[in-house]
């Protein structure tokens, strides 16, 4: 398929930008509210999956039940420790080699999209000044279904009429490459290849990564 690539679509959070970070330091600050520190491990395993989902994982390890009013203030309140978080953020903390590539995509008309479950996916974009880039833009406001759910990814290929077995998914999380198989794409992870097993294959990041190293794969 490699050599019919139409588009190509970017996860955020751990692809274009270390926004986990953010989540964590937030994420950690709610759940000593209820008694424990949140672990890098845990961490991980919010990674990709939407606010709510890790809200529930939030609450499971703490061992206890909230209603939904109750669940609605709580994510409503790690979001906006977050949103504070990621005001800092700026074109330098793009991942070294990301524009590069795009740029290449771009000069070989091959579109770009974003498929993120992040309902700040827009602000993100904004701070660090990269919306333009991309041809269509699919986030957690559009979605009914989380990861591995192929949908996140789908709605850009519907939008920009392009088939699935002619798009490329860039993810970090294994419930998005997942969602990108599932979807009948052709996934890239980025990142550790122990962690993303499940991946067509794995690259460390975008610092001189060219689009004829994908070729070079069959
Ligand atoms: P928000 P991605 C995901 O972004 C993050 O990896 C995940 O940790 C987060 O919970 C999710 O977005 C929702 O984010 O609370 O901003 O809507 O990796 O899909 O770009
Ligand atoms: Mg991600």
């Amino acid at each position: 398929m490699t050599k019919q690539i139409k588009l190509c679509i970017f996860d955020l959070d751990g692809v274009i930008v270390d926004t986990a970070k953010y989540h964590y330091l937030a994420w950690r600050e709610l759940a000593k509210e209820f008694g424990y520190d949140l672990t890098g491990k845990q961490n991980e395993k919010l990674k990709g999956v939407s606010r709510n989902q890790s809200l529930k994982l939030i609450l499971q390890w703490a061992g206890v039940k909230k209603t939904v009013k109750e669940q609605k203030l709580l994510a409503s309140k790690k979001n906006n420790q977050y949103v504070k978080l990621i005001q800092s953020l700026k074109p330098e903390d793009i991942f070294p080699g990301v524009k590069e590539f795009i740029t290449e995509l771009k000069s070989n008309k091959i579109a770009t999209s974003i498929g993120s479950a992040s309902k700040n996916t827009r602000l993100i974009l904004d701070k660090l000044q990269i919306t333009d880039l991309f041809d269509y833009i699919v986030d957690g406001n559009m979605t009914t279904h989380s990861k591995p759910h192929p949908e996140v990814f789908l709605k850009s290929c519907e939008a920009l009429g392009i088939k699935p077995q002619n798009t490329i998914v860039f993810e970090d999380a294994p419930k998005g490459i997942e969602a990108a198989l599932a979807g009948g794409m052709y996934a890239i992870g980025i990142g550790d290849p122990i962690e993303l097993t499940n991946a067509n294959m794995v690259i460390p990041g975008f610092n001189n990564f060219k689009l004829n190293d994908i070729f070079a794969v069959k």
